[in-house]
């Protein structure tokens, strides 16, 4: 299933013309990975400075679109980031699974930033929330869903004490961390 935000990409990249270069270039339309004027090199003067015009556009009004979803309370926006609930809960699997199927993932705070952000949306539904952090299968060790250790952490005093127990990660109300069985029914927090 394709997301919203995949087809935003495409549309970008079609109508860039130039997909192989959407990586090379810093691109001054402020979108990562999009180019700016001098990525669009070979293309006559009139061609990209229309794509060039066409890409501000574009960017203003995705700017507009992630004000008016921050305004109503839909995203909330940290850093890179932008955290968004569908207000549902569900086990681990399925909330991971719901996410994936937005774009996203499951949050998964690596700062204190960013673990404020999370823990505004747990208070605002006031529910506890699965977190894009589980344990390894044999090592018990804890990690981010791509497999990289933990490079920020806030547990709750005297968590994590699940052992082989508890092999995912819930925040509390007050943004603290506590390791918890994979099948209870958590609030859905997904990262884009
Ligand atoms: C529960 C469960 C654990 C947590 C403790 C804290 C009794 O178990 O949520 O994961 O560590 O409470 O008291
Ligand atoms: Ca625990």
């Amino acid at each position: 299933m394709l997301s919203y935000s995949s087809y935003i990409l495409v549309a970008l990249a079609a109508f860039s013309g130039t997909c192989h270069a959407l990586s090379k270039y810093p691109g001054i339309s402020g979108l990562p990975g999009i180019p700016g004027r001098d990525g669009l090199k070979g293309l006559p003067d009139s061609l990209a400075s229309k794509h060039h015009n066409a890409l501000a556009h574009l960017k203003h009004r995705l700017f507009q679109l992630e004000a008016v979803l921050a305004l109503n309370g839909k995203i909330r926006k940290v850093g890179e980031k932008i955290l968004a609930s569908n207000g549902k809960k569900a086990d681990f699997a399925s909330a991971l699974q719901s996410c994936e199927e937005a774009g996203g993932t499951l949050a998964a705070p690596r700062n204190e930033e960013e673990n404020k952000a999370v823990m505004d949306i747990v208070k605002e539904y006031n529910q506890y929330a699965y977190l894009g952090i589980r344990k390894g299968e044999t090592s018990g060790q804890v990690k981010y869903l791509d497999g990289m250790p933990l490079s920020y952490s806030n547990w709750h005093q005297h968590e994590p004490n699940g052992k082989g127990k508890e092999k995912c990660v819930e925040m509390y109300t007050d943004g603290t961390w506590n390791d918890k069985k994979c099948n209870m029914y958590r609030l859905t927090i997904c990262e884009f």
